[in-house]
């Protein structure tokens, strides 16, 4: 499906379904970024896979709550929440532009999120806060958390997994995108942040690990987590240039400079695989 086309996936919708949704992902979060010719265009590239399984199937829109706690991975959000009919399509031109809603950094002030999370490592801290409530309110409603590995930088992040497990939080969910890259380069040049999964494990939290561009994969992963009652991350290993063969790996995938030629190159492998995908 190309930017701009109204999604027609179903209500339960098979992986190969979910496969094309996350490939019309990343087509509308190109052509948000293009406008400007740079971007975060990584972050969709990394996730776009798990917001498919989010927002395609796992979350329910009517009483779930999502928490993007990196703001920088708005894009990815915008063109998930377009492409499942929560943001109108129309306002991704806007994408980033003085005076527009939809903000390259989101805020309190854009449509359908709650927290400003562009100092980061607050989000999990939020939904914790939601996953409390909701529990004393009677219950039926999860919440979702999407972090970035960069966050686990952040002593916040292991204050409210400590409360989350204390509190015996089963219906809280992180979605934390383990692309290996932050700002400042590697993030094993930065602060090591393995063994992660070792980690939350012993912050007392179920866990799952999966390849994180692997559909069905991700699907098996928060299914699982349904299934346990203590709160539950899956921590999804992506690369944050999507493992596209058409941008250099020396390429700062943090923040995506594209000129001409490189946007035409990443359009045309990612409608390639769309195709593939969608025959599946
Ligand atoms: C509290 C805080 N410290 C530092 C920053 C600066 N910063 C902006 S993006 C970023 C990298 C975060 O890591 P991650 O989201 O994993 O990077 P990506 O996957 O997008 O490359 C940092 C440190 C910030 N926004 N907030």
């Amino acid at each position: 499906m190309s930017p701009g086309e109204t999604s027609t996936l179903p209500e339960a919708p098979s992986s190969a379904e979910l496969a094309a949704l996350a490939v019309q992902i990343k087509l509308e979060s190109l052509a948000m970024v293009s406008i400007q010719g740079f971007g975060y265009l990584g972050q969709a590239l990394s996730a776009g896979e798990t917001f498919a399984v989010l927002f395609g199937e796992e979350i329910d829109h009517e009483t779930d709550r999502f928490v993007l706690s990196p703001g920088h991975y708005a894009v990815v959000y915008y063109a998930a929440a377009a492409a499942v009919g929560l943001l109108d399509r129309h306002q991704l031109a806007g994408y980033g532009r003085d005076g527009a809603l939809l903000e390259a950094i989101s805020t309190e002030r854009t449509p359908g999120v709650d927290l400003t999370c562009g100092s980061l490592g607050q989000g999990l801290s939020g939904a914790v806060g939601y996953a409390l409530a909701a529990r004393l309110a009677g219950g039926g409603r999860r919440t979702f958390a999407f972090l970035s590995d960069g966050e686990m930088e952040e002593g916040q992040v292991w204050e409210a997994a400590m409360f989350a497990a204390h509190h015996g939080l089963g219906d809280l969910v992180v979605a934390l995108d383990a692309n290996g890259s932050q700002v400042d380069g590697p993030i094993t040049d930065v602060t090591t942040i393995e063994p992660i999964a070792e980690k939350w494990a012993a912050f007392g939290w179920h866990v799952e690990e999966v390849d994180g561009h692997d559909i069905g994969a991700l699907r098996r992963a928060f299914a699982a987590c349904r299934a346990d009652d203590r709160p539950s991350v899956v921590v999804a290993r992506t690369d944050i240039l999507g493992r596209l063969r058409s941008i250099p790996d020396t390429a700062d995938g943090h923040f995506l400079k594209l000129d001409v030629e490189l946007e035409a190159a990443i359009r045309a492998e990612l409608e390639g695989i769309g195709r593939t995908a969608s025959h599946a």
